[in-house]
C-alpha cells in the first residue's frame, strides 16, 4: 500500500540520463549505477551547527521501528519513481538507536529483512553498506582507533553485524569511513598506536569477508577532517600508504567523493587519477561542496565540466566496475518538500549523464589521449628505456658522450583546456 508520501508529485524530468542509451557499447545505467544515500534523503532532519530540525516527515522521530518500517517503504516508493538501480544505508539510518549492542543487532536485523522482502518486489539493489561509528557519544573519540579497548569491541561487533547484513541484502561493496578515526589535539594523542589498531581492524574486516564469502569489495572512503580535526584516511594518497604499511593493497579499495578532495586541497579528478593509477578505485561518492562556505556541504552536482573530467578518469581506467556512482548529497535544509528529493536526484542524475558523455566523446576522440602519448613519446626510444635500467654514473657518461642539452617544449596547456571545451 502507498504511503502517500510522494502523493501529487511530478514524476523526475530527464533531459540526459537514459538508461538504455548505449554509450561506449554499454548502457548508461550500467555505466553510472547510481544510488540513493539513505541517510541524507531519509534520516537527516535537516539540521545545522546553528539550527535544528526543518523537515517533518512521516517517519518522524526516528526511535521507532514501525516508523522505521515506513522510513523503508518511503524510500523504496522514490528508488521507484527515480528508477534507480542502487541505493546504499548505514545501519544508523535504517534502524533507530538502541544503546545497547544486542538490541541493535536485533532491530538491525529485523528491518533488514524489512528491506529485503521490499528488495524482492524491486529493481533497487544495493551498492553498499556501511556501519555509523561517528553519531552516537560512545564513538566520540574514535571506533578502531579509541584509546578505550571496549569502544574497539563494540565497533568490532557492529561491523561484523553490517556486514552480516549486506551480505544478506546481497550489497556489491561494504565501505568504511572513519569520521572519528582520527584526533581532535594530539596532546592526548598516540597516533602510531591508533593506526596500527585501525590497520588491524582493517585486516580482521578482511579475515571476515573471505570467512563469510562475501563477495563484494571492501572500500575505505577519504575525507581530511569533518568531524575530527584530522582524520587518518586523509586523501587518496594517504590511504593508499595506509593500505600498503598494513599488507591490505590487494584486498581494500577507495571509495572517493568529490567533496572530500575539495576539502583535502585536491580536485575529484586528482583523487581518481590517483586511485586509478594504482589500481585501486571502487566506487564514488558523488557530490559537490560549495566553494566559498569550505565545509562539507553535500550538495547535489551541477557543474558538467567537473564531473566530465571525473568520468572522463573513471572510464579510461575501465569504468566503475562493481562499484557506483553514490549520491552521497542532501536537500538545502530549506527544501522542504517531497518534490525536492525527485528534482534533487533527477538533476545530480541528468548532470552525471552529461558528464559521461562528455567523457565518453573525448575518449573516442582520442584527442587528449594523443596529446598525452606525443608529450611522453620520448619515452618509446630505447635509449630512454634502457636508462630506467641503468645507473647514474653511466647516465652521466652518455650525458657527456652525446652532449645532451634538453629543449623545452610547450606543455599546450590553454590548447588542451579549449579541447576539453568542444565537448562540455
Ligand atoms: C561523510 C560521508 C559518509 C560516508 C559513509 O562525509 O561521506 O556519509 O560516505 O559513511
Ligand atoms: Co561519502
Amino acid at each position: 500500500m502507498a504511503t502517500g508520501f510522494f502523493d501529487g508529485v511530478n514524476a523526475a524530468e530527464f533531459h540526459h540520463y537514459n538508461p538504455d542509451e548505449i554509450v561506449m557499447g554499454k548502457r548508461m545505467e550500467d555505466h553510472l549505477r547510481f544510488a540513493v544515500a539513505y541517510w541524507h534523503s531519509f534520516a537527516w532532519e535537516g539540521q545545522d551547527p546553528f539550527g535544528g530540525q526543518t523537515f517533518i516527515r512521516p517517519w518522524h522521530p526516528q526511535d521507532d521501528m514501525g516508523r522505521a518500517k515506513m522510513k523503508a517503504d518511503v524510500a523504496f516508493e522514490m528508488f521507484d519513481l527515480l528508477n534507480v538501480p542502487f541505493f546504499c544505508w548505514h545501519d544508523a539510518d535504517i534502524r533507530p538507536e538502541q544503546g545497547n549492542f544486542a538490541d541493535n543487532l536485533n532491530t538491525l536485523n529485523e528491518i533488514t529483512d524489512y528491506i529485503g522482502e521490499k528488495m524482492e518486489g524491486s529493481k533497487t539493489g544495493l551498492l553498499w553498506g556501511t556501519a555509523n561509528m561517528f553519531s552516537d557519544r560512545r564513538w566520540m573519540s574514535g571506533a578502531s582507533t579509541n584509546p578505550d579497548p571496549d569502544v574497539f569491541a563494540f565497533a568490532a561487533a557492529t561491523v561484523k553485524s553490517c556486514m552480516d547484513a549486506t551480505h544478506k541484502l546481497g550489497g556489491q561493496n561494504y565501505v568504511l569511513w572513519g569520521g572519528r578515526e582520527g584526533y581532535e589535539t594530539l596532546l592526548n594523542t598516540d597516533m602510531g598506536q591508533e593506526l596500527d589498531h585501525m590497520g588491524r581492524f582493517l585486516s580482521m574486516v578482511v579475515d571476515y569477508k573471505h570467512k563469510i564469502g562475501f563477495e563484494g569489495q571492501i572500500l575505505v572512503e577519504p575525507k581530511p577532517q569533518e568531524p575530527s580535526k584530522h582524520q587518518y584516511d586523509y586523501d587518496a594518497a594517504t590511504c593508499i600508504g595506509f593500505l600498503r604499511k598494513y599488507g591490505l593493497e590487494d584486498e581494500v579499495k577507495l571509495n572517493l567523493e568529490q567533496g572530500h578532495a575539495i576539502l583535502a586541497g585536491h580536485s575529484f579528478e586528482h583523487e581518481l587519477a590517483v586511485a586509478t593509477s594504482e589500481g585501486m578505485l571502487g566506487s564514488i561518492d558523488m557530490n559537490r561542496n560549495d566553494y566559498q562556505s569550505g565545509w562539507d556541504t553535500d550538495q547535489f552536482p551541477n557543474n558538467v565540466p567537473e564531473v566530465a573530467l571525473c568520468y572522463y578518469h573513471i572510464l579510461k581506467a575501465g569504468g566503475l566496475g562493481q562499484g557506483g556512482t553514490n549520491f552521497d548529497a542532501k536537500l538545502r535544509r530549506q527544501s522542504l518538500d517531497a518534490q525536492d528529493l525527485i528534482d534533487g536526484h533527477a538533476g545530480g542524475m541528468d548532470v552525471c549523464a552529461r558528464g559521461l558523455k562528455a567523457a565518453a566523446a573525448m575518449i573516442e576522440d582520442g584527442g587528449l589521449e594523443s596529446a598525452l602519448q606525443q608529450r611522453y613519446a620520448g619515452w618509446e626510444m630505447p635509449v630512454a628505456k634502457a636508462m630506467l635500467e641503468s645507473d647514474l654514473s653511466s647516465i652521466t657518461k652518455r650525458v657527456l658522450a652525446e652532449g645532451i642539452t634538453p629543449e623545452p617544449r610547450s606543455g599546450r596547456q590553454e590548447a588542451l583546456e579549449n579541447y576539453v571545451n568542444k565537448f562540455v
